[in-house]
Formats: C-alpha cells, sequence, structure tokens
C-alpha cells in the first residue's frame, strides 16, 4: 500500500502520527545507527529528509543509511531538487503556497519532472505554508519569501483552503525549523476546521506538551527536527505516560 494511502488509513483509524525531521546537513552519519535505533522505539511514524541548505548527493547517501536500520517510511522534505531520491519511500512535492517566489510555487517541480519521470518513488502533492516566528529562518532567506504573519489567520485558512481547491493531498503549516514559539493552537484549529486533507504542523516543537497542543488542536502529523538535534533525550520525554494523552 502506498504512503499516502497508509496515512489516510491510519488517520480514519483516529492514529496520531508523528515524523521525526532529520536535516543531513546537521546530521552526523556515523549517528545514524545509534539514532535511529531510538526512532524506531519512539512513538515515530515516519522519518522525513531534507533541509534547506543541504549539499548535493548527501541526502540520498544520508537515505541509505538510515534504511539499513529502519522499516519506517522514509519521506523526502525537499528543500530543492537534488535532494530527491529513488531510495526514499515518497516524496512531498512541496508547494510554497504562503510565498509568491515563482520558483517555489512551480519553477522547480518543472525542474524535479526530469528525475521523477525515471524514479518509481510516490509523489504526494502538499502544500506548504510558512507562518512568521519573529526570527528569519533558514525557509525564508533561501526562498527569498515571508511568512504569512500570525495575526492574518484568515489569510493563513484561505492559503490552506486555496491548495486543497488545487488538489494537494497533504497540507504542511510550518513555523519553521527552529522557531522560538510552535503555531498557535488557534491557527491550527482555525485551518483544520477547514481542511479535508490531513494536516501537518512542524517548526519549533521542544517539549511534550507543545506535541500534545498540535494534536489537541487537530493535528494529524507532528513533525520534530531540532529538539532531537538538541538532545536525544527528547525521545524518552515524549514516551513517558504517552499512552495518557487523550
Ligand atoms: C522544519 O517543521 C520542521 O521544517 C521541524 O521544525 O526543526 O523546529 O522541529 P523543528
Amino acid at each position: 500500500m502506498s504512503v499516502y494511502k497508509n496515512i489516510l488509513k491510519a488517520i480514519g483509524k483516529g492514529e496520531r502520527l508523528f515524523a521525526v525531521l532529520i536535516d543531513p546537513d546537521k546530521f552526523a552519519f556515523g549517528n545514524a545507527e545509534s539514532f535511529i535505533k531510538k526512532v524506531n522505539v519512539s512513538m515515530a511514524t515516519h522519518i522525513f529528509v531534507g533541509g534547506s541548505t543541504v549539499d548535493e548527493y548527501t541526502t540520498e547517501a544520508l537515505v541509505g543509511e538510515i534504511k539499513k536500520y529502519t522499516d519506517l517510511p522514509i519521506i523526502i522534505f525537499p528543500g530543492d531538487v537534488y535532494q530527491i531520491t529513488e531510495k526514499a519511500d515518497a516524496l512531498l512535492f512541496l508547494s510554497l503556497l504562503s510565498g509568491r517566489n515563482p520558483e517555489y510555487l512551480i519553477g522547480k517541480h518543472v525542474e524535479a519532472v526530469s528525475k521523477l519521470r525515471h524514479m518509481n518513488l510516490e509523489v504526494i502533492p502538499t502544500g506548504y505554508i510558512l507562518i512568521e516566528s519573529g526570527v528569519k529562518t533558514a525557509v525564508s532567506e533561501v526562498t527569498n519569501t515571508e511568512g504569512i504573519s500570525r495575526s492574518n489567520i484568515q489569510t493563513i485558512i484561505d492559503t490552506a483552503k486555496a491548495g486543497e481547491l488545487l488538489g494537494m493531498k497533504l497540507m504542511y503549516l510550518e513555523a519553521g525549523s527552529g522557531a522560538k514559539l510552535p503555531l498557535t493552537k488557534e491557527i491550527v484549529k482555525a485551518v483544520k476546521n477547514e481542511l479535508s486533507i490531513p494536516l501537518i504542523i512542524g517548526g519549533g516543537i521542544k517539549t511534550k506538551a507543545q506535541v500534545e497542543n498540535a494534536y489537541g488542536a487537530g493535528a494529524n502529523i507532528v513533525v520534530v527536527g531540532t529538539a532531537f538535534e538538541e538532545d536525544e533525550s527528547f525521545f524518552e520525554e515524549l514516551k513517558d505516560n504517552y499512552e495518557n494523552i487523550s
């Protein structure tokens, strides 16, 4: 069964999905085995691999290394075309809906097709919405776009809905990697109310309470990267009493 169908099936059963994001630029290859073993016994259901400033070929090599140690689906979360690799199980084909830079709305996608047509890689059309977080994030710098203001909730909602109407299969609301604060419950709830496609929430989530808040507000998939990069004991923190979360 495809990665996307499995996501829908799990959500249909009321499951909460959790992705550990690995940024090849910040990850030591030598640490792959021990890190992925922790991922395997955590609440993680997916592994995302990608970053804004990764060197060419690094992603492919890292996905190959991760695959040695896990059966979890590995999904490419690309910052650029060269991060696309057939070694992964699926690709988030991201369109940066919050920005007005044509390269990240459609340009990179056209460029990607010459690779994708020769690959047996599941492609999941995904709307990607950056919300401002008070600091300049890597996504913002690389794409030369600003996030939508947190106070402009109607624009955030309308942007997400427009993506769904365009046929996107997932919607990713992003505070930006390493954001000081994650997205508010108010924003997540408001967007969730408008969408029928699964909602991914990421950026700045560093505590168990913030993970719970995101699910409580309607997130289907929560993504955490930086918190694990900074301190792998976060895996333990998430495990403790996780069963008690309603
Ligand atoms: C970044 O949403 C992801 O694109 C995860 O963000 O690194 O802040 O967890 P963090």
